[in-house]
C-alpha cells in the first residue's frame, strides 16, 4: 500500500513537471542540463531580449555559461540585473555565469539572463528560436528556446517588493523601467 501510494505521488510529480516544462526543449548535454529554456517576447523595436532557463551541472567540477550565438541576434551576452542604489542595472559577466558542480542556476527576469543583442526581428509569443549556447568547458550546445510573453511583474523579486498584481497591464508601471534599461543596453554594451 505505501509502495502504491510512493509510487502515485511519483507519478503526479512526473506529471506535473511535464505540465509546467510542457512547451519548453529541455537538452542534456554532458553533465550539463537545461530546463525550460524561454526567450521574453519582445515589443516591436526593442532591440534586445532576455533568455532565461535552469541550467543544471550533475558533473564533479565547476562549468561556466560564457556566450552564445543566434542567427537573429548579432552578438549573444551572458548579463546579470541586480539592484544597485534601488536602481536595477544590468552588465556583462565578462567571465561567464559559473554553474557549480552538483548545483543549478537559474536564468530568470530580474537576474541572470541569456541577453541577445541587435535582434533581427522581434519575438513573437508561441515562436522557437535556435541558439547555440557555449560552456567553457562542455563547449557549444544547440538549444530550442520558447519565445513566451513573459509580462512586466512575473518576476518573483518583483512581486515581494511591489504590490501590483493587478495594475502590471499598465505601460507605465515601474516593472518597465527594467524593459527600458534592457533596451537601451546595447549602446554601451
Ligand atoms: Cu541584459
Amino acid at each position: 500500500m505505501k509502495t502504491t501510494l510512493t509510487r502515485i505521488a511519483l507519478i503526479g510529480a512526473a506529471l506535473l513537471a511535464a505540465i509546467s516544462f510542457a512547451n519548453a526543449t529541455d537538452t542534456e548535454f554532458g553533465s550539463l542540463q537545461i530546463t525550460a529554456p524561454a526567450i521574453r517576447a519582445t515589443l516591436p523595436n526593442q532591440p534586445v531580449a532576455g533568455g532565461f532557463m535552469i541550467v543544471t551541472n550533475t558533473g564533479s567540477v565547476a562549468d561556466s555559461l560564457v556566450g552564445g550565438s543566434a542567427e537573429f541576434a548579432a552578438d549573444v551576452q551572458i548579463h546579470e540585473m541586480a539592484v544597485e542604489n534601488d536602481v536595477m542595472k544590468m552588465r556583462e559577466l565578462s567571465r561567464g555565469l559559473e554553474i557549480p558542480p552538483g548545483g543549478s542556476v537559474e536564468l530568470k527576469p530580474g537576474g541572470y539572463h541569456v541577453m541577445f543583442m541587435k535582434i533581427a526581428e522581434p519575438m513573437k509569443d508561441g515562436e522557437t528560436r535556435t541558439v547555440n549556447l557555449v560552456f567553457e568547458k562542455a563547449g557549444t550546445v544547440e538549444v530550442e528556446f520558447d519565445v513566451r510573453d513573459m509580462r512586466p511583474g512575473m518576476d518573483d523579486m518583483d512581486k515581494k517588493k511591489m504590490n501590483h498584481d493587478h495594475s502590471d497591464m499598465k505601460p507605465d508601471h515601474p516593472d518597465e523601467k527594467h524593459d527600458h534599461s534592457e533596451m537601451k543596453h546595447d549602446h554601451n554594451g
